[in-house]
Protein backbone atom coordinates (compact mmCIF):
# COMPACT_ATOMS: atom_id res chain seq x y z
CA UNK A 1 0.00 0.00 0.00
CA UNK A 2 1.65 3.50 -0.76
CA UNK A 3 1.92 6.00 0.92
CA UNK A 4 -1.21 8.09 -0.78
CA UNK A 5 -3.54 5.41 0.21
CA UNK A 6 -2.62 5.00 3.32
CA UNK A 7 -3.78 8.84 3.96
CA UNK A 8 -7.10 8.38 2.01
CA UNK A 9 -7.85 5.75 4.38
CA UNK A 10 -6.93 7.82 7.27
CA UNK A 11 -8.79 10.49 6.30
CA UNK A 12 -11.92 8.69 5.85
CA UNK A 13 -11.44 6.82 9.54
CA UNK A 14 -10.68 10.09 11.51
CA UNK A 15 -14.63 11.01 10.12
CA UNK A 16 -15.60 8.30 11.05
CA UNK A 17 -14.33 8.62 14.73
CA UNK A 18 -15.34 12.44 14.29
CA UNK A 19 -18.78 10.86 14.30
CA UNK A 20 -18.40 9.46 17.65
CA UNK A 21 -16.46 12.44 19.18
CA UNK A 22 -13.32 11.44 18.94
CA UNK A 23 -10.66 13.30 17.23
CA UNK A 24 -7.89 10.61 15.62
CA UNK A 25 -5.34 13.46 15.04
CA UNK A 26 -5.28 14.18 18.88
CA UNK A 27 -5.08 10.05 19.33
CA UNK A 28 -1.58 9.92 17.38
CA UNK A 29 -0.21 13.45 19.15
CA UNK A 30 -0.80 11.29 22.50
CA UNK A 31 0.40 8.15 21.23
CA UNK A 32 3.43 9.84 19.59
CA UNK A 33 4.51 10.55 23.66
CA UNK A 34 4.35 6.90 24.66
CA UNK A 35 7.14 5.67 25.24
CA UNK A 36 8.03 2.03 26.29
CA UNK A 37 11.26 0.02 27.89
CA UNK A 38 12.73 -2.80 25.71
CA UNK A 39 14.15 -5.27 27.82
CA UNK A 40 18.01 -6.10 26.41
CA UNK A 41 17.49 -9.36 28.26
CA UNK A 42 15.26 -10.29 25.51
CA UNK A 43 18.59 -9.98 22.83
CA UNK A 44 20.59 -13.14 24.43
CA UNK A 45 18.25 -14.87 26.40
CA UNK A 46 19.01 -13.18 30.17
CA UNK A 47 22.99 -14.13 29.93
CA UNK A 48 24.72 -10.70 30.22
CA UNK A 49 28.36 -10.26 29.78
CA UNK A 50 29.76 -11.20 32.91
CA UNK A 51 33.18 -13.13 32.44
CA UNK A 52 32.36 -15.95 34.67
CA UNK A 53 32.10 -19.21 32.90
CA UNK A 54 28.88 -20.06 31.29
CA UNK A 55 25.91 -18.16 33.25
CA UNK A 56 23.80 -20.94 34.73
CA UNK A 57 20.13 -19.64 35.19
CA UNK A 58 18.84 -19.47 38.83
CA UNK A 59 15.71 -18.08 40.21
CA UNK A 60 13.37 -19.19 38.07
CA UNK A 61 14.61 -17.54 35.07
CA UNK A 62 14.10 -19.69 31.91
CA UNK A 63 14.64 -18.99 28.37
CA UNK A 64 13.62 -21.68 26.50
CA UNK A 65 14.44 -22.11 22.98
CA UNK A 66 17.94 -22.73 20.64
CA UNK A 67 16.63 -20.12 17.76
CA UNK A 68 19.91 -19.05 15.92
CA UNK A 69 21.51 -15.48 16.19
CA UNK A 70 21.58 -14.49 20.15
CA UNK A 71 23.80 -11.34 20.37
CA UNK A 72 27.00 -12.85 22.17
CA UNK A 73 28.96 -9.46 22.78
CA UNK A 74 27.51 -5.89 24.28
CA UNK A 75 28.55 -4.62 19.99
CA UNK A 76 26.37 -7.37 18.58
CA UNK A 77 23.38 -6.43 21.57
CA UNK A 78 23.49 -3.07 20.43
CA UNK A 79 23.26 -3.17 16.68
CA UNK A 80 20.13 -5.92 17.35
CA UNK A 81 18.16 -3.27 19.55
CA UNK A 82 18.88 -0.31 16.62
CA UNK A 83 17.31 -2.65 14.00
CA UNK A 84 14.61 -3.24 16.44
CA UNK A 85 14.09 0.20 17.40
CA UNK A 86 13.99 1.50 13.91
CA UNK A 87 10.98 -0.93 13.33
CA UNK A 88 9.00 0.56 16.38
CA UNK A 89 7.28 4.09 15.49
CA UNK A 90 7.86 6.65 18.61
CA UNK A 91 10.73 7.59 20.87
CA UNK A 92 11.60 4.55 23.37
CA UNK A 93 14.14 3.21 26.27
CA UNK A 94 16.22 0.65 26.68
CA UNK A 95 16.06 -1.25 29.75
CA UNK A 96 19.58 -2.61 30.92
CA UNK A 97 19.98 -5.36 34.07
CA UNK A 98 23.50 -5.60 35.88
CA UNK A 99 25.07 -8.24 34.19
CA UNK A 100 25.18 -6.25 30.78
CA UNK A 101 28.03 -3.99 31.77
CA UNK A 102 31.66 -3.84 29.76
CA UNK A 103 33.73 -5.77 31.92
CA UNK A 104 36.66 -5.60 30.21
CA UNK A 105 37.27 -9.15 30.03
CA UNK A 106 38.03 -9.37 33.48
CA UNK A 107 35.37 -10.99 35.93
CA UNK A 108 33.87 -8.05 38.48
CA UNK A 109 32.22 -8.86 41.42
CA UNK A 110 28.51 -8.12 41.11
CA UNK A 111 29.38 -6.27 44.82
CA UNK A 112 31.65 -3.62 42.99
CA UNK A 113 29.71 -2.43 39.44
CA UNK A 114 30.68 1.04 38.87
CA UNK A 115 29.11 3.44 36.75
CA UNK A 116 32.09 2.99 34.78
CA UNK A 117 30.57 -0.33 33.50
CA UNK A 118 27.99 1.45 31.65
CA UNK A 119 29.63 4.54 30.10
CA UNK A 120 29.19 2.87 26.76
CA UNK A 121 25.66 2.03 27.18
CA UNK A 122 25.48 5.82 28.35
CA UNK A 123 27.43 6.93 25.12
CA UNK A 124 25.66 4.18 23.17
CA UNK A 125 22.46 5.56 24.16
CA UNK A 126 23.10 9.60 23.52
CA UNK A 127 23.79 9.16 20.13
CA UNK A 128 20.49 7.09 19.45
CA UNK A 129 18.12 9.13 21.51
CA UNK A 130 17.29 6.66 23.41
CA UNK A 131 16.55 6.72 27.22
CA UNK A 132 17.88 4.08 29.82
CA UNK A 133 16.00 2.24 33.00
CA UNK A 134 18.06 -0.48 35.26
CA UNK A 135 17.76 -3.34 37.22
CA UNK A 136 19.88 -5.53 39.33
CA UNK A 137 20.70 -8.63 38.96
CA UNK A 138 20.21 -11.07 41.61
CA UNK A 139 19.60 -14.33 40.53
CA UNK A 140 21.80 -16.62 38.32
CA UNK A 141 25.07 -16.15 40.57
CA UNK A 142 26.13 -18.62 43.18
CA UNK A 143 25.49 -16.48 46.13
CA UNK A 144 21.98 -16.66 44.73
CA UNK A 145 22.14 -20.47 44.92
CA UNK A 146 20.47 -21.80 47.77
CA UNK A 147 17.35 -19.91 46.68
CA UNK A 148 17.70 -16.36 49.02
CA UNK A 149 18.95 -13.01 48.35
CA UNK A 150 18.31 -9.92 50.14
CA UNK A 151 16.32 -12.38 52.50
CA UNK A 152 19.37 -14.61 52.95
CA UNK A 153 19.71 -16.04 57.05
CA UNK A 154 23.36 -15.60 56.36
CA UNK A 155 24.38 -12.36 57.06
CA UNK A 156 27.15 -12.19 54.49
CA UNK A 157 25.00 -12.97 51.68
CA UNK A 158 23.09 -10.58 52.25
CA UNK A 159 25.15 -8.03 52.63
CA UNK A 160 26.64 -8.95 48.90
CA UNK A 161 23.49 -8.31 47.80
CA UNK A 162 22.89 -5.05 49.77
CA UNK A 163 25.63 -3.48 48.27
CA UNK A 164 25.11 -5.04 44.72
CA UNK A 165 21.63 -3.34 44.64
CA UNK A 166 23.44 0.12 46.24
CA UNK A 167 25.66 -0.50 42.89
CA UNK A 168 23.11 -0.54 40.45
CA UNK A 169 21.04 2.52 42.38
CA UNK A 170 23.90 3.89 41.63
CA UNK A 171 24.70 3.62 37.94
CA UNK A 172 21.12 4.09 37.27
CA UNK A 173 21.38 7.25 39.48
CA UNK A 174 24.47 8.15 36.88
CA UNK A 175 22.36 7.05 33.84
CA UNK A 176 19.48 9.33 34.81
CA UNK A 177 21.54 12.21 35.28
CA UNK A 178 23.52 11.96 32.47
CA UNK A 179 20.29 11.41 30.45
CA UNK A 180 18.75 14.48 31.34
CA UNK A 181 15.96 11.51 32.61
CA UNK A 182 15.25 9.45 35.58
CA UNK A 183 16.14 6.31 35.15
CA UNK A 184 13.55 3.39 36.75
CA UNK A 185 15.70 1.25 38.92
CA UNK A 186 13.79 -1.90 39.70
CA UNK A 187 14.18 -4.83 42.18
CA UNK A 188 13.03 -8.30 41.21
CA UNK A 189 14.88 -10.89 43.65
CA UNK A 190 13.78 -14.68 43.55
CA UNK A 191 13.99 -15.38 47.16
CA UNK A 192 11.00 -17.91 48.56
CA UNK A 193 10.81 -21.73 49.18
CA UNK A 194 9.72 -24.85 46.97
CA UNK A 195 8.29 -26.57 49.66
CA UNK A 196 6.11 -25.19 52.77
CA UNK A 197 8.09 -23.17 55.27
CA UNK A 198 7.71 -23.46 59.10
CA UNK A 199 8.65 -19.66 59.03
CA UNK A 200 7.35 -17.16 57.35
CA UNK A 201 8.29 -14.28 58.96
CA UNK A 202 11.72 -14.29 59.31
CA UNK A 203 12.90 -13.80 55.95
CA UNK A 204 10.49 -11.00 54.98
CA UNK A 205 12.04 -8.99 58.57
CA UNK A 206 15.16 -9.59 56.82
CA UNK A 207 13.86 -8.34 53.42
CA UNK A 208 12.64 -5.54 55.09
CA UNK A 209 15.90 -4.64 56.99
CA UNK A 210 17.78 -5.39 53.63
CA UNK A 211 15.44 -2.75 51.93
CA UNK A 212 16.33 -0.52 55.01
CA UNK A 213 19.87 -0.67 54.35
CA UNK A 214 19.76 -0.25 50.70
CA UNK A 215 17.52 2.72 50.47
CA UNK A 216 19.12 4.57 53.20
CA UNK A 217 20.79 6.11 50.58
CA UNK A 218 18.45 8.68 48.49
CA UNK A 219 18.86 9.96 44.88
CA UNK A 220 16.74 13.13 43.63
CA UNK A 221 13.84 11.75 41.62
CA UNK A 222 14.83 13.28 38.57
CA UNK A 223 17.43 11.09 38.18
CA UNK A 224 15.94 7.90 39.43
CA UNK A 225 13.22 6.12 41.06
CA UNK A 226 13.61 2.91 42.65
CA UNK A 227 10.57 0.10 42.12
CA UNK A 228 9.79 -2.91 44.01
CA UNK A 229 8.87 -6.32 41.73
CA UNK A 230 6.41 -8.77 43.74
CA UNK A 231 5.91 -12.14 42.41
CA UNK A 232 3.19 -14.85 43.26
CA UNK A 233 5.53 -18.14 42.55
CA UNK A 234 7.99 -18.80 40.91
CA UNK A 235 9.71 -22.39 39.85
CA UNK A 236 11.93 -23.43 42.95
CA UNK A 237 9.40 -21.07 45.03
CA UNK A 238 6.38 -22.42 44.57
CA UNK A 239 5.21 -22.59 48.16
CA UNK A 240 6.65 -18.91 49.55
CA UNK A 241 7.30 -15.56 47.78
CA UNK A 242 9.08 -13.53 50.63
CA UNK A 243 8.88 -10.44 48.11
CA UNK A 244 5.18 -10.97 47.92
CA UNK A 245 2.64 -8.25 46.41
CA UNK A 246 1.46 -7.54 49.60
CA UNK A 247 5.21 -7.65 51.23
CA UNK A 248 6.19 -4.76 48.46
CA UNK A 249 2.74 -2.87 48.94
CA UNK A 250 3.35 -2.06 52.46
CA UNK A 251 6.92 -1.36 51.86
CA UNK A 252 6.52 0.81 48.79
CA UNK A 253 3.76 2.61 50.04
CA UNK A 254 5.50 2.98 53.55
CA UNK A 255 8.40 4.02 51.83
CA UNK A 256 7.26 6.24 49.07
CA UNK A 257 8.57 3.95 46.27
CA UNK A 258 6.74 2.62 43.57
CA UNK A 259 5.70 -0.67 42.96
CA UNK A 260 6.18 -3.14 39.26
CA UNK A 261 3.44 -4.98 38.31
CA UNK A 262 4.12 -8.33 35.84
CA UNK A 263 1.18 -9.35 34.18
CA UNK A 264 3.10 -12.96 34.72
CA UNK A 265 2.92 -12.52 38.51
CA UNK A 266 -0.53 -12.73 40.17
CA UNK A 267 -3.13 -15.52 40.01
CA UNK A 268 -4.35 -16.31 36.19
CA UNK A 269 -7.67 -14.78 36.85
CA UNK A 270 -6.57 -11.93 38.47
CA UNK A 271 -6.97 -8.59 36.38
CA UNK A 272 -3.88 -6.13 37.04
CA UNK A 273 -5.70 -3.46 34.52
CA UNK A 274 -8.48 -3.42 37.48
CA UNK A 275 -5.36 -2.72 40.27
CA UNK A 276 -4.43 0.33 38.53
CA UNK A 277 -7.37 2.48 39.64
CA UNK A 278 -6.78 1.13 43.08
CA UNK A 279 -2.90 1.47 43.36
CA UNK A 280 -3.00 4.95 41.85
CA UNK A 281 -5.38 6.28 44.64
CA UNK A 282 -2.20 6.28 47.06
CA UNK A 283 0.90 6.08 44.49
CA UNK A 284 1.51 8.78 42.13
CA UNK A 285 3.66 6.33 39.64
CA UNK A 286 3.79 2.49 39.01
CA UNK A 287 5.49 0.48 36.88
CA UNK A 288 4.21 -2.24 34.72
CA UNK A 289 5.91 -5.24 33.23
CA UNK A 290 4.41 -6.08 30.18
CA UNK A 291 4.75 -9.99 29.59
CA UNK A 292 2.27 -12.55 28.51
CA UNK A 293 2.00 -15.38 30.92
CA UNK A 294 0.80 -18.75 28.99
CA UNK A 295 -0.48 -20.50 32.26
CA UNK A 296 2.82 -19.76 34.29
CA UNK A 297 5.38 -16.79 34.40
CA UNK A 298 6.50 -18.18 30.80
CA UNK A 299 7.65 -14.57 29.84
CA UNK A 300 6.07 -14.95 26.51
CA UNK A 301 6.08 -12.00 23.66
CA UNK A 302 3.73 -9.26 24.56
CA UNK A 303 0.64 -9.49 21.63
CA UNK A 304 -2.39 -7.29 21.29
CA UNK A 305 -4.86 -9.45 23.59
CA UNK A 306 -7.54 -8.46 25.93
CA UNK A 307 -5.47 -8.36 28.68
CA UNK A 308 -3.18 -5.59 26.82
CA UNK A 309 -5.77 -3.73 25.70
CA UNK A 310 -7.78 -3.53 29.23
CA UNK A 311 -4.96 -2.47 30.54
CA UNK A 312 -4.32 0.34 27.44
CA UNK A 313 -7.36 0.92 28.46
CA UNK A 314 -7.56 1.71 32.35
CA UNK A 315 -4.31 3.97 31.81
CA UNK A 316 -6.40 6.40 28.95
CA UNK A 317 -9.39 6.55 31.19
CA UNK A 318 -7.39 7.40 34.35
CA UNK A 319 -5.69 9.58 32.19
CA UNK A 320 -2.39 8.10 33.86
CA UNK A 321 -0.26 7.84 31.13
CA UNK A 322 2.13 10.06 32.83
CA UNK A 323 2.18 7.95 36.25
CA UNK A 324 2.68 4.97 34.53
CA UNK A 325 6.20 3.21 33.04
CA UNK A 326 5.76 0.66 30.70
CA UNK A 327 8.27 -1.53 30.45
CA UNK A 328 8.35 -5.07 28.54
CA UNK A 329 9.20 -8.31 29.90
CA UNK A 330 9.67 -11.09 28.01
CA UNK A 331 12.71 -13.61 26.64
CA UNK A 332 11.93 -16.21 24.35
CA UNK A 333 14.67 -17.45 22.61
CA UNK A 334 12.36 -19.83 20.21
CA UNK A 335 12.12 -17.67 17.77
CA UNK A 336 13.74 -14.18 15.78
CA UNK A 337 15.08 -12.47 18.92
CA UNK A 338 15.18 -8.92 17.18
CA UNK A 339 11.43 -9.72 16.03
CA UNK A 340 10.27 -10.94 19.07
CA UNK A 341 11.02 -7.19 20.23
CA UNK A 342 9.06 -5.34 17.26
CA UNK A 343 6.15 -7.80 17.82
CA UNK A 344 5.85 -7.01 21.06
CA UNK A 345 6.46 -3.58 21.50
CA UNK A 346 4.21 -3.14 18.28
CA UNK A 347 1.43 -4.82 20.00
CA UNK A 348 1.92 -2.63 23.23
CA UNK A 349 1.18 0.26 21.00
CA UNK A 350 -1.41 -0.72 18.71
CA UNK A 351 -2.80 -1.63 22.61
CA UNK A 352 -3.14 1.97 23.25
CA UNK A 353 -4.75 3.44 20.27
CA UNK A 354 -7.84 1.71 20.32
CA UNK A 355 -7.69 2.84 23.91
CA UNK A 356 -6.67 6.63 22.63
CA UNK A 357 -10.06 6.53 20.34
CA UNK A 358 -12.56 4.50 22.43
CA UNK A 359 -15.90 7.28 22.30
CA UNK A 360 -14.96 8.11 26.29
CA UNK A 361 -17.60 11.09 26.00
CA UNK A 362 -20.57 9.15 24.82
CA UNK A 363 -19.05 6.05 27.38
CA UNK A 364 -19.46 8.49 30.23
CA UNK A 365 -22.87 9.77 29.02
CA UNK A 366 -24.57 5.67 28.80
CA UNK A 367 -23.12 5.25 32.31
CA UNK A 368 -24.26 8.54 33.94
CA UNK A 369 -27.74 8.02 32.75
CA UNK A 370 -27.91 4.29 33.86
CA UNK A 371 -28.33 3.37 30.20
CA UNK A 372 -26.01 -0.03 30.33
CA UNK A 373 -27.48 -1.18 26.51
CA UNK A 374 -26.11 2.12 25.55
CA UNK A 375 -22.84 1.53 27.42
CA UNK A 376 -22.48 -2.68 26.26
CA UNK A 377 -23.27 -1.42 22.38
CA UNK A 378 -20.78 1.45 22.17
CA UNK A 379 -18.37 -1.47 23.55
CA UNK A 380 -19.05 -4.02 20.81
CA UNK A 381 -19.43 -1.20 18.00
CA UNK A 382 -16.30 0.49 19.15
CA UNK A 383 -13.91 -2.88 18.27
CA UNK A 384 -14.79 -2.69 14.90
CA UNK A 385 -14.47 1.05 14.07
CA UNK A 386 -11.50 1.50 11.76
CA UNK A 387 -8.56 1.84 14.05
CA UNK A 388 -5.81 -0.25 11.63
CA UNK A 389 -5.97 2.66 9.43
CA UNK A 390 -5.37 5.08 12.26
CA UNK A 391 -2.29 2.71 12.88
CA UNK A 392 -0.94 2.62 9.63
CA UNK A 393 -1.30 6.52 9.43
CA UNK A 394 1.18 6.77 12.64
CA UNK A 395 3.39 4.23 10.91
CA UNK A 396 3.55 6.51 7.69
CA UNK A 397 4.51 9.52 10.05
CA UNK A 398 6.87 8.04 11.96
CA UNK A 399 8.89 6.56 9.17
CA UNK A 400 8.35 3.05 9.74
CA UNK A 401 6.91 0.10 7.95
CA UNK A 402 3.59 -0.32 8.28
CA UNK A 403 2.25 -3.89 9.60
CA UNK A 404 3.03 -6.64 7.12
CA UNK A 405 5.97 -4.65 5.49
CA UNK A 406 8.69 -4.69 8.52
CA UNK A 407 9.02 -8.84 8.31
CA UNK A 408 11.08 -8.91 5.38
CA UNK A 409 13.66 -6.46 7.07
CA UNK A 410 13.88 -8.73 10.16
CA UNK A 411 14.45 -11.61 7.24
CA UNK A 412 17.00 -9.72 5.92
CA UNK A 413 18.76 -8.84 9.01
CA UNK A 414 18.42 -12.44 9.84
CA UNK A 415 20.34 -13.52 6.21
CA UNK A 416 22.73 -10.54 6.51
CA UNK A 417 23.74 -10.41 10.12
CA UNK A 418 22.08 -13.16 12.50
CA UNK A 419 22.77 -16.18 10.74
CA UNK A 420 26.41 -15.53 10.18
CA UNK A 421 27.05 -15.36 13.97
C1 LIG B 1 11.20 -12.31 37.12
C2 LIG B 1 10.84 -10.90 36.94
C3 LIG B 1 11.95 -9.99 36.45
C4 LIG B 1 12.77 -10.59 35.33
C5 LIG B 1 13.73 -9.64 34.66
C6 LIG B 1 14.75 -10.34 33.84
O1 LIG B 1 10.14 -13.11 37.40
O2 LIG B 1 9.75 -10.79 36.09
O3 LIG B 1 11.43 -8.76 36.09
O4 LIG B 1 11.96 -11.14 34.34
O5 LIG B 1 14.28 -8.81 35.59
ZN1 LIG C 1 9.16 -8.77 35.51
Amino acid sequence: MDASTVEKAYILSRERYAEHGVDADAALVVLSKISLSLPCWQGDDVRGFEKTKEPAYSGGIQATGNYPGRARTVEELRQDLKMAVSLIPGAHRINLHAIYGEFGGRPVARNEFEPEHFRGWLTWAKSEKLKLDFNATCFSHPRAAKGSTLSSPEKEVRRFWIDHVKCCRRIAAFLGRELKAAAVHNLWIPDGSKDRPFDRWTPRLLLKESLDEIFKTEYSPSVMKDSLESKLFGIGSESYVVGSHEFYLGYALANRKIVCLDLGHFHPTESVADKLSALLQFFDELLLHLSRPVRWDSDHVVLLDDEMRRLAEEVVRGRALERVHLAMDFFDASMNRVGAWVIGARAVLKAFLPALLQPQEMLRRAEADGDYFRRLALFEDAKTLPWGAVWDQYCLEQEVPLDGQWHSKIQEYERVVLSKR
